[in-house]
């Protein structure tokens, strides 16, 4: 698919901020993956359709949930978590795309996981530092992630989990499996 239909078909899910999000996110992944040496059209179209289901109604995306026999665990936890997943299965039912890598870097998105793909770890992080995100911290993973990848994940993941612990929030497992998984790696 070509990233003129990929946009086009993306812009009709999203309101206007998460879609300039959006192109801030596939901006980087190609700028990552040009580094890493990474598929530069995956890693487009993983980052066009990565938010796909961001805006889906809290019910649709638990039906899914459960239907599709993904980890009911995700219930117990924040919505937030929700449209990774639930984007991964609709990317693939509704906009027909079948590439698995694609789809995991999606499906991933938000919590990470042990072992995650060079692809998986692209999108993670041109997520978590396109060029319209700001937030404390932001800088230091921009700039740790052109020189060393795993590093950049590290910080963000810290990041995320001290920001979600700062608001007495709970951590889903996989956040702190993907933590773990590269705390153990960087040793
Ligand atoms: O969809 P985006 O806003 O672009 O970013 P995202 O998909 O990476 O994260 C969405 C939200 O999910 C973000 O506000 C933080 C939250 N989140 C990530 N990991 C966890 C989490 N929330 C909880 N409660 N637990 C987590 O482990
Ligand atoms: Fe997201
Ligand atoms: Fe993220
Ligand atoms: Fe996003």
């Amino acid at each position: 698919m070509k990233r003129e239909e990929a946009l086009a078909i993306v812009r009709k899910q999203l309101k206007e901020q998460r879609y300039i999000h959006t192109v801030g996110v596939m901006e980087t992944a190609i700028e990552l993956a040009k580094i890493y040496g990474a598929d530069i059209q995956k890693a487009e179209l993983a980052a066009i359709f990565h938010d796909y289901a961001k805006f889906r109604t809290k019910e649709e995306m638990k039906r899914i949930i459960i239907e599709q026999q993904m980890p009911q665990d995700l219930l117990a936890y924040s919505p937030e978590l929700w449209h990774a997943p639930v984007g991964a299965y609709l990317v693939q039912t509704e906009v027909g795309i079948q590439d698995e890598d694609i789809l995991q870097a999606i499906r991933y998105h938000t919590s990470g996981r042990p072992n995650m793909t060079l692809l998986e770890k692209i999108v993670y992080i041109a997520d978590y530092i396109e060029p319209n995100r700001s937030f404390p911290g932001v800088d230091e993973v921009r700039a740790l992630a052109r020189e060393h990848l795993d590093v950049a994940l590290f910080r963000a993941l810290q990041n995320t989990i001290q920001f979600l612990m700062d608001k007495r929030e709970p951590i889903y497992p996989d956040t702190f499996h993907t933590y773990n998984d590269i705390a153990q790696k960087l040793k």
